[in-house]
């Protein structure tokens, strides 16, 4: 199912009355009408969010049996399963659009579904976990504080209780930077190699320009997005250009430069022919995310037909007990 398909003849009094609810700052529910646009757009944006969170534990799940100390194990342990939470709050919400988690997942493994960009670039040192928390979830946070605004109710609030772990995943990866950087020569190195590997693609996160952006205008009539990609983009730079120098490290960027007049960190263009060639599924790690994920969904049906059969003997149970 995508948005580009055809679309019902909505009553235009119900989706002028939708809109000025939206517009009136109310949260949209469940069980209240909706054109089916939103609703199908919604399902679009929640399911690539979900998928991402899912995908997003592959290049750092990688690194838990090497991390450099037991508290440092400990911390990324937590961190990838936090992100394992936030796909299923994402589902979860996802599923009360009226549509099955199944049919989700499928989309995922059959390699229909996008997800972020991010997730297919390769984890090759203990210093790009620092980088991913760091740059990866700092730009989560600015573009997920504003989705915990959204009109639709259960994406919002899943966006509230996502962004504060995000918060500590940010600066977990933050410590790790500014420990490397701060260490020896080969360290400080190694952070900013880091830094130089996922800049670009973190600033790629946030999708394509305004002008290229497909959604952008109608998310933003329907209160699901409050800012546009490249002002979330602007902000993200904005914060992280002060967080690298305070800890000694270089943004890779030539063209960087302060603009007095709009008080925003220029930089110099984004090479959106790689964007979309990770998008499209031609990226360094595409293929390998997806094989791991197929993988494991395998390994792991043994655990669904256990919690079918235990779920069908407990209502056997209940039924029982009631006829009783
Ligand atoms: N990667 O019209 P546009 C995390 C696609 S998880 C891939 O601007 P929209 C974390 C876009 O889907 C982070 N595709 O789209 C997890 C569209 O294609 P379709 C994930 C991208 O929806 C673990 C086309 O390009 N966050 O934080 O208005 C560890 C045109 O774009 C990307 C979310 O998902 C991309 N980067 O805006 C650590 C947040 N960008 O679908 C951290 C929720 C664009 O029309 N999503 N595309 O075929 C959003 O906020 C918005 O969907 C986006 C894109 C800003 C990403």
């Amino acid at each position: 199912m995508t948005p580009t398909q055809s679309q019902p003849v909505e009553d235009p009094e119900r989706v002028a009355a939708f809109e000025a609810r939206v517009a009136a700052g109310e949260s949209i529910e469940p069980k209240d009408w909706m054109p089916e646009r939103y609703r199908r757009q919604l399902v679009r944006m929640m399911s690539q969010h979900a998928h991402s969170e899912i995908v997003g534990m592959l290049p750092e799940g990688n690194w838990i049996t090497r991390a450099p100390s037991l508290r440092r194990k400990m911390s990324l342990l937590a961190k990838v399963q936090d992100e394992a939470g936030h796909g299923l709050y994402i589902y979860c919400g996802t599923e009360t659009l009226g549509v099955d988690r199944q049919e989700l997942i499928e989309q995922l493994l059959n390699g229909t579904a996008k997800y972020s960009s991010i997730f297919n670039y390769p984890t090759l040192t203990w210093a790009d976990i620092g980088a991913i928390g760091w740059l990866v979830d700092g730009a989560a946070i600015v573009n997920q504080t504003m989705l915990a605004k959204a009109s639709y109710g259960p994406y919002a609030r899943a966006m509230v209780r996502i962004c504060k772990e995000e918060n500590f995943h940010k600066r977990q990866g933050y410590e790790i930077m500014a420990i490397l950087a701060a260490g020896t020569p080969a360290q400080h190195r190694m952070a900013q190699d880091a830094l130089d590997r996922w800049w670009w693609p973190s600033l790629m996160m946030f999708g394509p320009h305004d002008s290229e952006s497909s959604n952008s205008d109608e998310l933003m009539r329907w209160g699901v997005k409050r800012k546009s990609n490249d002002e979330l983009r602007q902000r993200f730079i904005n914060l992280t250009v002060a967080q690298a120098k305070a800890i000694g490290l270089v943004i890779p960027d030539p063209q960087l430069a302060y603009d007095e007049s709009t008080e925003n960190w220029k930089i110099g263009p984004i090479d959106w022919d790689e964007f979309w060639r990770v998008v499209r599924g031609n990226g360094p790690c595409n293929r390998e995310r997806l094989a791991a994920r197929r993988a494991a969904h395998a390994e792991g049906e043994w655990v669904r037909l256990a919690a079918a059969a235990y779920a069908a003997k407990q209502a056997r149970t209940v039924s029982a007990f009631e006829a009783a």
